[in-house]
This record gives C-alpha cells, structure tokens and sequence, in this order.
C-alpha cells in the first residue's frame, strides 16, 4: 500500500517492476527482502509486495536497502527522505499499526476467499496454479 503511493507522495524518482504471483517469493528472495508474515494456512514464511530496493542506500555489503511491509516502507521513506510531505505523521504510528493490522485480520483475511474467489480466472497462466494451490489450497500437485 505505502510502496508506490508512498514514493509518488513524496515525489521520489522509481520504477515499478510487476510481479505476478508466482514470482514475489524468488523475487523478495533474490533481492533479500524479509518475508512479511506467516501465511495464515500453512504457518509458513510469506513474502509479500510490495517491497522496495533502495539504491541510494546501501548496506554495509555494497547491496541497496530492501524493505518489505507497509507500514516499514512508510517508516523508512519518512526517515531517509524526509520532506513534509510526511507518510506517518509523528505521534500516530502506533494508531496507524493498530487500525491496519486490526482492518487486515478483522475484515481481509476473513473476507479474503470471498473476495478473491474469481482471481484464478483472471490472473495470467502461470498465476492461475499458484492462485488456487497457495490462496484455496487445491489443485496442488
Ligand atoms: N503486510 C503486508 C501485506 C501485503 C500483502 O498482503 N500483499 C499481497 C498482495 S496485496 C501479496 O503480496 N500476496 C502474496 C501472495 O498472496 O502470494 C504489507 O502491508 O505490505
């Protein structure tokens, strides 16, 4: 959410790469991003978009910065380009933290079949087995 909004809010230079489905995990992989959360299902590590690669920062290794997660894309954007065109304004980090995480497990993930139902059909291809198997647990071979 805070990804591309973020950025353009504060009117930083980027280039947005899309990703299908299947490629966010070898993607956050190869870049070094932290997996965002468990998945709900399989209790297992879950990489999400967006996540960014920051090539005017650099790790002590030489790599660009690479942050994953929302609300620590807002909070990075805000620390290293600061501006006042502000994505968390001070003092409500904490209330933002709550009422995102609250609408996320109280209002995505409960309505999160119902709202995806027909997403199989529209994503391409290689998306549609990865859709079903990762997001309704079927057909995985
Ligand atoms: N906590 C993450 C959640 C982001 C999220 O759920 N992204 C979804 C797309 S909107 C995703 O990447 N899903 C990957 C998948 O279903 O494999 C954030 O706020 O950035």
């Amino acid at each position: 959410m805070y990804g591309r909004m973020g950025m353009s809010y504060k009117n930083l230079l980027h280039e947005t790469r899309w990703l299908q489905y299947p490629e966010i995990e070898p993607t956050a992989i190869a870049l070094g991003a932290e997996p965002t959360m468990l998945n709900p299902l399989t209790n297992t590590p879950f990489y999400t978009i967006p996540f960014i690669s920051d090539p005017n920062h650099l790790t002590e290794d030489g790599k660009p910065t690479v942050v994953s997660d929302s609300i620590k894309i807002a909070r990075y954007l805000d620390e290293k380009y600061p501006s006042e065109r502000t994505l968390i304004p001070m003092g409500t980090l904490a209330l933002q933290g709550f009422v995102f995480e609250y609408f996320v497990n109280s209002v995505i993930w409960p309505s999160f079949k119902l709202c995806t139902r027909s997403m199989a059909e529209l994503v391409p291809d290689q998306g549609q087995a990865y859709v079903s198997c990762n997001l309704f647990l079927t057909d995985c071979d």
